[in-house]
């Protein structure tokens, strides 16, 4: 799905701003039907939970309403005119005026309307957004909701994150021309010297098409015409992790002379592969080095925040990350046209968390129900996964900077039926692109012994807590247990192997000289144990450090103030362990350390 922008043929409007709003039923019935009976406002893009003090708002489970008037540019009388959500979550249903014009499930992917029947160029309308946070067992992040003996409904649901809700991105009126492009595809490849650059254009109708492909300083190195054709680009300038090249491609629909609709797409030439256990990006292997992420700041929510989004990049940069994970759920595509433009590589994840309810009695126990069954993750939760996959690479496909989709995490990948739940979604994911590679991240409950999907999948990528949940404060029993669990994969599946979670919970300003949990210390003493062991195990391309900062947990687990595995405290200030990976990541670059020696060095010319 094309992000809105402006073009020459395109107008853009952000809707973002105070909206009117109130919770479900205290604004009456049908209330998109008038003006709302509320005396608050929402701040868009934000989760509402905690922009507001009454709790009631915090806690709500179900629709709020979100309402505003938007008056239509006079100039785009002959356009067809459409309102854009970013992302509504986990529901949404849109109404001009009395009607009901778009409706979607997804909390994290984007959906419009062509409104262009209802609404009058240089006319004024009222447009009011119901989202809901609910999370049942047709979701995808999967929960289900019960009701407290006086009556409240309460949300529950198997991730720790807070589950935030509300107008989290931008909500846009755009104008496009009724002949225009509806969607483009961009494929690029690596021949020699020359850049492949491989698209396929859809339009709202059939009509001529012409592309060109500019580079940064503007000059067409290459152009076609038609729906679908290969560009060559000779001394092509890679995208590479690090150093971003980004060329434009400009798609136009032309009628004759004129330029009927145009429609950019930023195009990095870059090749990803897996070749034994290699991740390989343009041909070179690659190691990974950076976070897990959440959308996560105080007050907001996950609501996208510009300031937030540069300040992260600048600390990734400070820390030497060259890559995140969009862990749990699809960043706001902002995210990712900023990775695209400064070279981060991120591995795009769906909201597919929660799979799993053999964590609902706690670490320890064992499965109590079943996790995929008719009564739990049924065929209804999969046809959702499976459209949440659809969405995310319909969205993301043509970042440079996306190198592999995650299809879910921590899913309970040792029961009975996650072979037969998974393997259609795998399928179905290298069907929508048959690109990139596809992983899912393995909770530690399903060891190499007993994991039933790994081998569907491209990349091994391990969830893993040795000195944390497990061997808690015991960095030699946990290093012994790491060593083990990592050489088992690698030795089962010789798959590349990446670390996708490993940390320690961490108070900022708690110290001591012993290996004493929650201790800035601990966490540093954690962390160089793990890199001692992935220095030490072949096939392990990859540390993605739990969390690159503190975030907001949801009530009723057992967490001071929220998850605190942050590297960077919510507010974003170092920990000690920040400076440690920093030391380390600068000097490892995108190349795996090599093995150390025996005097403990790692050798530099390796
Ligand atoms: C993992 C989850 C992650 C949690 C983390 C933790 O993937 O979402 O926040 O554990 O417990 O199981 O900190």
């Amino acid at each position: 799905m094309l992000k809105a922008k402006a073009t020459a043929t395109r107008e853009l409007l952000s809707l973002d701003g105070l909206w009117r709003f109130a919770l479900d039923g205290a604004a009456g019935d049908e209330p998109w039907r008038a003006t709302l009976d509320s005396t608050l406002e929402a701040a868009v893009p934000a989760s509402f939970n905690d922009l507001f003090v009454d709790p009631a708002v915090r806690d709500h489970v179900g629709w709020v309403w979100y309402q505003r008037s938007v008056r239509v540019p006079r100039g785009w009388a002959g356009d067809r005119i459409f309102v854009r959500v970013d992302a509504a979550t986990h529901a949404g249903r849109v109404y001009v005026g009395d009607e009901l014009v778009a409706e979607h499930a997804g909390g994290y992917t984007p959906f419009e309307a062509d409104i262009t029947e209802v609404v009058t160029a240089g006319g004024e309308f009222r447009l009011t957004i119901a989202v809901s946070n609910e999370l049942t067992g047709t979701t995808i992040p999967p929960g289900s909701i019960t009701v407290t003996e006086d009556g409240r409904r309460q949300q529950k649901y198997l991730h720790d994150f807070y589950n935030y809700g509300g107008l989290a991105r931008s909500v846009w009126l755009y104008s496009a021309p009724s002949v225009r492009v509806t969607d483009v595809t961009v494929v690029t490849d690596v021949d020699g010297s020359t850049g492949v650059v491989g698209y396929t254009v859809a339009t709202s109708a059939p009509a001529e098409l012409r592309v060109r492909l500019l580079d940064a300083a503007l000059a067409e190195v290459a152009s076609a015409s038609g729906t679908r054709g290969v560009l060559r680009v000779p001394d092509v300038r890679l995208w590479q992790p690090g150093a971003a090249y980004l060329y434009e491609l400009i798609v136009e629909v032309v009628d004759g002379d004129t330029v009927a609709d145009t429609y950019p797409v930023a195009v990095g030439v870059r090749t990803v592969e897996v070749r034994g256990s290699e991740f390989l990006i343009n041909g070179a292997p690659f190691y990974f080095t950076g976070f897990g992420k959440h959308e996560d700041t105080a007050v907001r929510g996950k609501g996208h925040d510009s300031a937030y989004l540069v300040h992260d990049f600048q600390l990734l940069e400070w820390i030497g990350a060259n890559s995140f994970r969009t862990s749990h759920y699809p960043y706001a595509e902002e995210v990712l046209e900023f990775a695209d433009r400064h070279g981060v590589v991120v591995i795009d994840e769906t909201a597919a968390v929660g799979l799993n309810l053999a964590v609902e009695g706690g670490l320890a126990n064992g499965p109590k129900r079943p996790t995929f069954s008719p009564e739990t993750m049924n065929d209804k939760t999969r046809n959702a996964h499976a459209q949440a996959i659809r969405e995310l690479i319909a969205r993301d496909k043509n970042h440079p900077s996306v190198v592999m989709w995650c299809i879910a995490n921590e899913p309970s990948s040792h029961e009975d039926g996650a072979r037969e739940y998974f393997e259609p979604l795998v399928r179905l994911t290298r069907e929508l692109d048959p690109t990139r590679p596809v992983t899912y991240a393995n909770v530690m409950l399903a060891s190499y012994r007993d994991d039933r999907i790994a081998d569907l999948f491209d990349v091994v990528c391990l969830n893993r807590y040795h000195g944390w949940y497990v061997a808690n404060g015991d960095l030699v029993t946990a290093e012994r247990y790491l060593e083990g669990d990592l050489t088992g994969w690698a030795g089962k599946f010789g798959k590349p192997i990446i670390m996708s979670e490993y940390g320690a919970d961490t108070l900022p300003g708690l110290h001591s000289v012993w290996d004493i949990p929650w201790t800035e210390e601990y966490q540093v003493a954690f962390f160089e144990m793990h890199h001692r062991v992935f220095d030490r195990v072949e096939g392990v391309v990859g540390e993605h450090v739990w969390n690159f900062a503190d975030f907001r947990t949801t009530n009723g687990i057992h967490r001071v103030d929220g998850n605190k595995k942050g590297v960077f405290t919510r507010t974003r200030e170092p920990k000690a362990a920040a400076h440690v990976l920093r030391a380390r990541w600068t000097r490892v670059g995108s190349r795996k350390p090599a093995a150390q020696d025996s005097t403990g060095q790692i050798d530099s010319n390796n």
